[in-house]
């Protein structure tokens, strides 16, 4: 005889969220969501609370980054809140001369050119991110049941800041630097792995439910490439983790030729940006990864009959993979009116509500 499925109980805890039990492959109450770059310039709430503030300040400043981690959980009703932090956040932390600016991003005062200068990298001393572990803590005692997702740039995006000495296009000084001087680019990996790894565990041992990582840029290799230089040391931050039991989200850019990889690098999740099609990706990362995306970020600026097909359209493409945690492709554009992303949340759960 059949058995009706017994109605969902809610989330006993963040491990037993939505979000988690998708990123493991486990049956979900409704599809969860959150938004990459959720906090941020598209709340005016955020605005005001930054006016005055430089970025790298506000990041270290637990009240501020608690305040503003909530603000979209609470406008939203998302299904995660991501730390309010930068990439860039664990070399400033170890002592590198980087400012954020306005409108352009992490800028760096003296770029790394030479084997000289990858050995002159200050480490980051796991004492100096206190700050850090009581903003999490603060965090995780807030949301209850809402997961904090903690996350960290990748090896290979933290590299094309500090080698460029800035945000850049095709990161050509990067690759040249990759090509020209294989030692010293394997040591700088290696650092940047040591530190991110650190970084992310903090947040983790403090109470994060799930990781990040961010290699937005690693699009720009051959899938060659990233396997022989690069993977290894994203694996490495992964690995690094030991045995906290969360699940990895692993994300970047114009990855389609390099989905599996990611996947290989020691994921639970891939995040896929828009340009590959969820049940296409789900058939290249295979059946033991879950998803995570990928509405184009530019399409929450046309009407709302664009916005709701495109919905649709992934959240149908998305049942292809193990789990799906819905997102945008990349973050949020800043003109986005923040209105537009509470629909989206709405619209989702209403389309996969069990
Ligand atoms: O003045 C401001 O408001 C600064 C804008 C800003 C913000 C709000 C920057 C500068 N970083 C952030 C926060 C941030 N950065 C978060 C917060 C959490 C959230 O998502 O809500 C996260 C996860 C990041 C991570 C980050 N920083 C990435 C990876 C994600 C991605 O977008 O690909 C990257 C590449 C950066 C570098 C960076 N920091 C800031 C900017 C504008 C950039 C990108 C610059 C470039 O285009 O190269």
């Amino acid at each position: 005889t059949a058995v009706a499925d017994p109605a969902p109980t809610p989330a006993s805890s963040p491990a037993d969220s939505d979000l988690v039990r998708a990123a493991r492959g486990l049956p979900v109450r409704r599809t969860p969501v959150w938004f990459m770059r959720q906090a941020g310039r598209s709340l005016p709430e955020y605005r005001a609370l930054r006016a005055g503030t430089r970025m790298l300040e506000a990041c270290q400043d637990p009240d501020l980054v608690t305040e503003i981690t909530l603000q979209p959980v609470r406008r939203h009703g998302v299904d995660a809140a991501i730390l309010f932090s930068d990439i860039v956040l664990p070399l400033v932390v170890a002592g590198v001369d980087i400012e954020i600016k306005p409108g352009v991003g992490p800028v760096v005062a003296h770029p790394v050119r030479t084997v000289a200068d990858v050995d002159a990298l200050p480490p980051l001393e796991p004492d100096r991110l206190a700050f850090l572990a009581t903003a999490v803590r603060r965090l995780v005692a807030e949301l209850g049941t809402t997961p904090l997702i903690g996350f960290a740039g990748a090896p290979f995006t933290l590299a094309t800041y500090l080698i460029e000495g800035g945000p850049s296009k095709e990161h050509a000084r990067t690759k040249a630097f990759m090509y020209a001087e294989p030692q010293a680019w394997g040591r700088l990996l290696d650092r940047l792995a040591v530190s991110a790894a650190t970084f992310l565990n903090t947040q983790v041992d403090a109470g994060a439910s799930a990781v990040q990582l961010f290699d937005s840029w690693a699009g720009v290799l051959s899938a060659a490439d990233y396997a022989e230089r690069v993977l290894p040391h994203s694996r490495a931050v992964l690995d690094g983790l030991g045995d906290r039991d969360v699940p990895r989200i692993h994300f970047g850019v114009g990855t389609g030729e390099l989905l599996p990889l990611i996947g290989d690098a020691g994921a639970d999740v891939v995040g896929v940006d828009w340009r590959v099609p969820l049940d296409e990706a789900a058939r290249r990362v295979g059946p033991h990864r879950s998803l995570q995306g990928n509405l184009d970020p530019a399409v929450l600026l046309a009407d709302r009959a664009t916005v709701d097909r495109e919905v649709r359209r992934v959240v149908e493409q998305g049942r292809a993979a193990r789990g799906h945690v819905f997102n945008l492709g990349h973050g949020v554009l800043p003109e986005t009116d923040a209105g537009v992303l509470t629909h989206v949340v709405e619209l989702v759960h209403e389309l996969t509500t069990r």
